[in-house]
């Protein structure tokens, strides 16, 4: 009786733990074909796809940070513009080598994953 008992909750907490480790397979690229202007936000396109399909209705944020020099961190919010594209601005000190923790989540499953990216002249 008391093995049995034993059993189900080991059987239990592995279910559980199976939940927990479901990492969603997305796929992110994050560019900013604009070249760099003083004074005017850079326009920053993330794409989220899924087996070569646009995921849309997610939360995306990201961390930008430079990647050799201490200019602090500059915080972008996306917005879905549909057919797994995200939009998001911000001012940039300079252009060059960035850095940008991205962080996405569909209120069940997150993501955060560093993507690096060069701010043209
Ligand atoms: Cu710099």
């Amino acid at each position: 009786m008391k093995k049995s008992y034993f059993l189900v909750v080991l059987f239990a907490i592995s279910i559980l733990l199976a939940g927990c480790g479901s990492t969603p397979s997305w796929n992110v690229e994050l560019s900013s074909n604009e070249a760099y202007q003083p004074d005017q936000p850079t326009v920053f396109d993330l794409v989220v796809t899924e087996g070569g399909n646009g995921v849309t209705g997610l939360q995306a944020t990201a961390i930008l940070e430079m990647k050799n020099m201490d200019h602090g961190t500059i915080e972008l919010n996306f917005e879905d513009k549909g057919d797994g594209h995200y939009s998001a601005s911000g001012l940039l000190p300079m252009s060059g080598e960035w850095e940008a923790l991205v962080n996405i989540t569909d209120g069940k499953n997150e993501l955060e994953v560093l993507k690096p990216i060069t701010i043209k002249e």
